[in-house]
């Protein structure tokens, strides 16, 4: 039974006055809107989908496309989709959804709580059905919990509730706001091995930063990474846990052009540093057994640019 998603049914059931509650959001997609006394912050029903997150005081951490198309059953270009069960092309048939489907359905409120020492925390579900085994034939529980506070919380639990295992890749694909992208740097990887399209891949050295397109995959890495950013003068750390990969993606101008939901200028002003299992690190679920990725997003001023 699909849930009723008119706010006003949201708000009797799920509204937490002074923290949280359910309204139209742009093309009328229903949005829960969250506000505590730390930060504000916003979720899509459709794709379970974080459009936005900011601590009181600071300047928008994540990054939204001023094109983004906010229809129901296409990507929304920025926040935090939600790539599952397979990141970025299917391995074996092109045709269908790249990233996946779950960015592309509509979520179920599963529950909401202000919690002690005053976050917010909100309960999406999405489970299978006819279509999405027409598109991979397994049963499956997910359930995102985004917990708000002065940091953002983000969970994705994958659970198996068929009588096979199943594998899966997937990423928390998270675009953040940066006051300019070829002055930022991204710490956290150096050292480790990455995939990118058009090339032999290699081995990070130092920070990364950007002066073209980036699209790297690295693999086999548990490590936090740190965006800094002298010209917003601040750190966004993002830790992460049940992740093997990360991906950083800046598209530059040519492949900002070539996306009718990204301004062909909008390059300049974010990065992508997604929690993922991605390539090798592709992860098997028993039968009755579950895996949580998990992206924690903190930010804290740096008033004296890069350390
Ligand atoms: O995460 C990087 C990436 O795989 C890029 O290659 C780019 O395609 C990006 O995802 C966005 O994909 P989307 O389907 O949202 O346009």
């Amino acid at each position: 039974m699909t849930q009723d998603v008119h706010p006003n049914r949201l708000n009797e059931r799920y509204g937490l006055p002074g923290h949280l509650g359910f309204e139209p959001g742009p093309g009328g997609l229903p949005v829960a809107t969250i506000e505590n006394a730390d930060a504000a912050a916003s979720v899509c029903l459709a794709g379970g989908h974080v459009l936005s997150f900011r601590p009181h005081g600071a300047e928008p951490v994540l990054w939204l496309s001023r094109h983004s198309r906010f229809e129901s059953g296409r990507p929304i270009r920025g926040g935090i989709p939600v790539c599952w069960p397979w990141f970025a092309a299917h391995p074996e048939d092109p045709a269908k959804p790249f990233h996946g489907f779950a960015r592309l359905a509509h979520w179920s409120v599963l529950g909401t709580e202000a919690l002690d020492g005053g976050n917010t925390r909100l309960r999406l579900g999405l489970t299978d059905d006819e279509a999405t085994r027409r598109l991979w034939p397994h049963a499956f529980e997910l359930e995102m919990a985004v917990t708000v506070g002065r940091d953002l919380h983000v969970a994705l639990t994958a659970r198996n509730p068929g009588p096979e295992p199943f594998t899966c890749t997937g990423a928390l694909h998270t675009y953040f706001r940066v006051g300019e992208v070829a002055r930022i740097a991204v710490h956290g990887l150096n050292g480790c091995r990455y995939r990118e399209a058009g090339t032999d891949g290699g081995v990070q050295q130092g920070p990364v930063t950007f002066d073209r397109e980036v699209d790297r995959l690295y693999l086999d890495t548990d490590a936090a990474c740190t965006i800094e950013d002298p010209v917003l003068a601040r750190r966004i750390r993002v830790a992460k846990a049940g992740s093997r990969s990360t991906v950083v993606w800046n598209p530059w101008i040519d492949k900002a052009r070539r996306m009718p939901d990204f301004g062909d200028d909008e390059y300049t002003g974010m990065v992508c540093v997604e929690t993922a299992n991605a390539g090798t690190d592709a992860v098997t679920i028993p039968p009755g057994g579950a895996h949580c990725l998990e992206a924690r997003i903190a930010v804290e001023p740096a008033p004296h640019g890069p350390s």
